[in-house]
């Protein structure tokens, strides 16, 4: 099955049990799996090992049967593991090409990126796709940089080449915005796996992005 990047869906989502309303991973996935998000990335930050791995084996289990592309958060042994599609990694991570070294060549490497020196220095090493942001302020990430705003996304949009993914408080509300200025693949965290309905949710995203 081919792997699916961003330049080729719309969305791109990333899970959080502690924005999820208690609901277990499982039903989260599935439900944004069903409204059509093809690409779904595990990030849980306050897990044991063993955990994020079961974890990781049921979302691969859900992503395989929905065609969708799975990326791991950070943790390239578990990524491995699972024979994700993917792993996502942030500017203090173990370098990029060291990763290349330990999960091969055909896994997905996605780089994190806040300024256009980081976007460069992504791409150089590889990077299948850099995430740009935040956009917004948000209160999901800890430690998260001050917002990069319009002028860090309009300056991918002109110059990177690699496929990139817009991240950081992005809404329903917001979405059309963070489109115009040229991501056509927005990242979301607290708007999907938080909205009470996740499929009526993606739905609103979908519609505001098109608007
Ligand atoms: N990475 P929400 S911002 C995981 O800027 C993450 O690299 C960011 O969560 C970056 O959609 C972020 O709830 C959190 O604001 C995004």
């Amino acid at each position: 099955m081919p792997v699916i990047l961003p330049g080729q869906t719309d969305l791109y989502a990333l899970t959080d049990a502690r924005l999820s309303l208690g609901r277990p991973l499982a039903d989260v996935a599935q439900a944004l799996l069903d409204a059509g998000v093809r690409i779904l990335q595990y990030r849980e930050k306050k897990l044991k090992a063993g955990q994020m791995l079961e974890e990781c084996r049921l979302l691969r289990r859900l992503t395989r049967e929905a065609g969708a592309c799975f990326i791991v958060n950070d943790h390239i042994d578990i990524a491995m593991l699972v024979e994700a599609d993917g792993v996502h990694i942030g500017q203090e991570d173990l370098p990029l090409p060291e990763v290349r070294r330990l999960v091969g060549p055909k896994m997905i490497i996605g780089l994190s990126t806040h300024t256009p020196d980081q976007a460069r220095a992504a791409v150089a090493a590889g990077a299948d796709y850099i995430g740009v942001g935040p956009i917004f302020a948000t209160q999901t990430k800890e430690d998260v940089v001050d917002p990069v705003g319009f002028g860090y996304l309009d300056w991918v949009a002109a110059n990177i080449s690699v496929p990139f993914v817009a991240i950081g408080g992005i809404k329903a509300q917001n979405i059309g915005e963070v489109v115009r200025h040229g991501a056509q693949c927005c990242a979301l965290v607290s708007e999907l796996v938080g909205a009470p309905d996740i499929r009526e949710r993606v739905a609103a995203v979908r519609r505001a992005m098109r608007a």
